[in-house]
């Protein structure tokens, strides 16, 4: 008899409070909704299923209930994770600043985990951290994406990166687009084409030599 078993990765995901954390799990309407609380951690885990080339694949996706404390989490939650979501709000610097010790609490228990870093609610026009102060993820060597959880924007890109990097898959595709809830507020063609002019940009310049 052939297996059926799907294979699981576990996936955390960090970031200061209020930067969307939440929001962005919960767009995913698995179907099943099968979230579990993990009292020991005091996190909710959110299976994601993905449809992709390779078949289907269930995400773990590991998100923190408000009891984090900044840049750091208990050991538990990140034991066996194999990829890492970072996320910053663009509209708060200091989400930003943070990026560094989330990454450093994340590797010090994870240090094979794939990484992506996200920007969210880029869909605020006055956002404060421009792409070209978006530099951390040069620095490390990791995968950036802008992203708005309330408008969908870009929202299965961080995912489909993990799923290849976690499968050793580069060419995986997704089969279906994931199930998700409806955008809460839609972001006109004029600003997704100078978002990606303005990264652009960004990768184009110069790597910048300040802090580490
Ligand atoms: N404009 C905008 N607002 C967003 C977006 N995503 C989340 N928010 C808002 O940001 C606030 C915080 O969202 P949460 O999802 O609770 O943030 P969190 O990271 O889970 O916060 P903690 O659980 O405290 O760590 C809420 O008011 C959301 O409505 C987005 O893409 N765009
Ligand atoms: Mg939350």
């Amino acid at each position: 008899m052939e297996s059926t078993e799907v294979p699981e990765f576990k996936i955390v995901l960090v970031g200061d409070g209020a930067t969307g954390k939440t929001t962005f799990v919960k767009r995913h309407i698995t179907g099943e909704f099968e979230k579990a609380y993990n009292a020991t951690v005091g996190c909710e885990v959110h299976p994601m299923p993905f449809y992709t080339s390779a078949g289907e694949i269930k995400l773990m996706v590991w998100d923190t209930a408000g009891q984090e404390k900044l840049g750091c989490l208990r050991d538990g939650y990140y034991i066996g994770a194999s990829g890492g979501i970072i996320m910053f709000d663009v509209c708060a610097r200091i989400t930003y600043q943070n990026v560094s010790k989330w990454h450093k609490d994340l590797i010090r228990v994870c240090p094979e985990a794939h990484l992506v870093l996200v920007g969210n609610k880029v869909d605020v026009k006055e956002r404060k951290v421009k792409a070209k102060q978006i530099t951390f993820h040069r620095k490390k060597n990791i995968q950036y994406y802008d992203i708005s959880a309330k408008s969908n924007y870009q929202y299965e890109k961080p995912f489909v990166y993990l799923l290849r990097k976690m499968t050793n898959n580069p060419d995986l595709i997704l089969q279906e687009q994931p199930a998700i809830a409806p955008p809460e507020l839609e972001m006109d063609s004029e600003h997704i084409k100078q978002l990606n002019a303005e990264l652009q940009e960004a990768d184009a310049t110069e790597f910048p030599d300040e802090d580490d």
